[in-house]
């Protein structure tokens, strides 16, 4: 993994510039700030509707120093896909002017991808269509309201789970995954150096990449703003939410979430769900679900593991 120093030296520059309108302690500001410090300026950035779509677009607030496009709700996946293809039309055109070096990224929330963009994203995925699509995941529709996504967890609190979501949280990376395409991973914000690490491989590698990102919203989850890195840190050390790669099929996971095939090595469940209003009127039987849904998780994620050992692609 690359070192702090070295990460911070090889990308002192800014593209996402302070003074914008995201809530103070907003995950996707940060999540999106390292993002493309990896991936450097030669980004055109596809952005539906979403709270990073209002970030973006407001005059005189707009935070990106680089190219941007506002894009319709469900379109993120189709978007980068024209752009993708007119970026190599014109490298084809006009040879040695860098338009082969422009690579086309959609930075969508997580109803823009698990709910309302997953047909575009599947078939831009199927067709290993040239881009980076990424998901952050703030697990609601949070730009308009706090409305449940299908990537809401269960259990939770939004305005239209009153009595917290009876649903699962559906497993957007998985499906990805079975697309076998050529680059799937998750990240968390409070893993900077692994989210700069998969971020040059991606850029690395040619044709449909994936990244999803959790990055809490301490407006919409209920916690206090300066508290985004340790709650993020706590879906990861509670297993909540796991960190892995999957390059070409073969699963790995990150440095993060391996010690954590051992279930005692999980900080309990209670730590990371108590810091957070969504949670506080959990029922007994939702929080027995949770805890069973995730040990669950782990138990597959095992299984998978020692399959791709027994069967080697
Ligand atoms: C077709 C369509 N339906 C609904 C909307 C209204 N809308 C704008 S943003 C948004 C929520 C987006 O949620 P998510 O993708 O999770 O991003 P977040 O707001 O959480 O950052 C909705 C419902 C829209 N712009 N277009
Ligand atoms: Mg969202």
């Amino acid at each position: 993994m690359v070192k702090l120093k070295e990460a911070l030296e090889s990308c002192q520059e800014e593209y996402f510039l302070p003074g914008n309108s995201c809530c103070a302690g907003c995950g996707l500001e940060i999540a999106l700030r390292w993002a493309i410090k990896a991936l450097g300026p030669k980004i055109a950035l596809v952005t539906p509707a979403s709270c990073l779509n209002v970030v973006v677009g407001l005059w005189p607030k707009t935070a990106p120093n680089f190219p941007f496009t506002n894009m319709a709700f469900a379109a993120g996946a189709a978007g980068a896909t024209g752009m993708s293809a007119a970026f190599k039309a014109k490298a084809y055109r006009f040879p040695g002017k860098g338009w082969d070096e422009i690579t086309a990224i959609t930075f969508a929330g997580d109803g823009g991808t698990a709910d309302i963009g997953i047909q575009g994203l599947s078939g831009a995925a199927e067709r290993n269509s040239d881009q980076i699509y990424v998901c952050y995941d703030n697990e609601a529709y949070m730009n308009t309201g706090i409305q449940r996504s299908s990537s809401t967890p269960h259990g939770a609190w939004t305005s239209t789970t009153t009595k917290g979501k009876d649903r699962f949280k559906k497993n957007l990376p998985a499906i990805m995954a079975a697309h076998d395409m050529p680059y799937v991973a998750t990240c968390s914000i409070s893993e900077p150096l692994d989210l700069y690490d998969k971020f040059k491989k991606a850029k690395s590698i040619k044709g449909c990449r994936y990244i999803h990102i959790m990055a809490p919203c301490c407006t919409g989850w209920g916690y206090n703003s300066e508290d985004t890195i340790e709650i993020a840190r706590l879906a990861v050390k509670t297993g909540s939410w796991i960190l892995y790669e999957v390059e070409n099929g073969i699963m790995k996971l990150s440095k993060a979430s391996r010690p954590l095939l051992d279930p005692s090595k999980r900080t309990p469940l209670m730590d990371y769900l108590s810091k957070q209003k969504r949670f506080a009127n959990i029922s007994e039987k939702d929080l027995i679900e949770l805890q069973e849904y995730l040990d669950h998780t782990w138990k597959r994620i095992e299984a998978d593991l020692s399959c791709q050992e027994q069967y080697p692609k």
